[in-house]
């Protein structure tokens, strides 16, 4: 057989398979010196560099240390707990395992690597604002990694005391999509106390990670909800209301009604790592409906005839600006 050339992206995909591999034998080769009768079960909280902040079973935060080729530990992880004498005979946290994972919710890094950015998620929450304002493209990134990890969706529109009839109609049309598609959404403000216990009730039951832009509000929700935490929230530039970014780490955090609420870093941009392009046809609802009903098995729903999606879009039943941000992606993931 001819050698083909791979694509970086194939490449990228072999590299982080055999990484996995290595990874998988070293926990098998761990996992037969963990002494069991002398460990517990802790969720992370928060973990940067080697700093890693934990939390018992009976909500104790701990600090831990982590034993070597763990692979990747993420704020939400459940990880095993065995405490250890260090070189001075003093009584040490150290991370021996981690448990295996719901989902792991990860972003892009540098040079094509994956970064984590929490574990166990049963909820994205995907905080827009009026200023900065919506990008209806980081939306529908966002809502795929939803639908892939799999974790329900719902979508904030904060600071909607800062509405102008120009804003205004920008997140009604908004809101009338993602709601017409099958998404929650819940405008908010904190300034004004707009929409707040809405979101809070949304956040019981189940572990939510506030994700979005830098300075659309995550950490002031947060706050908002837990008063008495430390929690870090910083003014937008003036001019383009960009935020500052000023979490840095994610952290995790208990509401009532079994509540845990994860804060993360703003981004400037965000690439779910799709696997295929079936997964990003999952990940739009609207249009996953239509797969397979076109008149050619490998349709690319460009220039193909009696194209269902197209058709759809025509019809007015999918929204054209969903079905060009799907056909966007597509192309962006074939071009890795
Ligand atoms: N007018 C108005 N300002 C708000 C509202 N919510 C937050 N802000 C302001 O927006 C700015 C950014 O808030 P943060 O909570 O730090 O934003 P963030 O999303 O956590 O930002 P990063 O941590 O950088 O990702 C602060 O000046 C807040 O006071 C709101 O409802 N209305
Ligand atoms: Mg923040
Ligand atoms: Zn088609």
């Amino acid at each position: 057989m001819a050698k083909r050339k791979l694509s970086k992206q194939q490449q990228r995909r072999i590299a982080s398979q055999q990484k996995n591999k290595i990874n998988d034998d070293l926990r098998q080769e761990d996992k037969l010196q963990i002494d069991e009768s002398n460990t517990s079960t802790a969720r992370v909280i928060s973990h940067h560099g080697r700093q890693l902040l934990a939390e018992t079973e009976d909500l104790k935060r701990i600090k831990c240390k982590i034993r070597q080729n763990l692979g990747d530990i993420a704020c939400g992880d459940y990880v095993l707990v065995q405490q250890e004498k260090d070189g001075a005979g003093e009584e040490q946290n150290v991370i021996v395992a981690v448990k295996e994972r719901s989902n792991l919710l990860v972003k892009s890094g540098f040079a094509g690597a994956t970064k984590p950015v929490a574990a166990n998620i049963g909820q994205l929450v995907i905080v827009t604002s009026i200023k900065p304002r919506p990008n209806p493209y980081l939306i529908d990134r966002y809502l795929t990694a939803a639908e892939n990890l799999p974790a329900r969706a719902l979508i904030v529109i904060n600071k909607v005391d800062l509405l102008d009839p120009e804003t205004k109609k920008i997140t009604d049309d908004l809101s009338k999509l993602y709601q017409s598609i099958g998404y929650r959404v819940i405008s908010s403000s904190i300034e004004q106390d707009v929409g707040l216990h809405e979101l809070f009730d949304a956040l019981s039951n189940t572990t939510s990670i506030l994700v979005g832009l830098s300075g659309v509000g995550k950490s002031s929700i947060v706050k908002a909800i837990l008063p008495k935490e430390e929690i870090r929230i910083r003014e937008t530039s003036e001019a383009t209301g960009e935020g500052k970014h000023t979490t840095t780490v994610s952290a995790l955090y208990h509401l009532k009604d079994n509540g845990i609420i994860i804060d993360s870093p703003g981004v400037r941009d965000f690439t779910p790592i799709n696997k295929t392009q079936d997964e990003i046809t999952h990940g739009f609802i609207d249009v996953r409906k239509y797969n397979g009903a076109c008149k050619f098995k490998n349709c690319s729903h460009t220039n193909e005839p009696e194209c269902a999606m197209k058709k759809a879009v025509d019809k007015g039943e999918l929204n054209q600006q969903r079905f060009k941000n799907y056909l966007r992606l597509v192309e962006e993931f074939n071009q890795l």
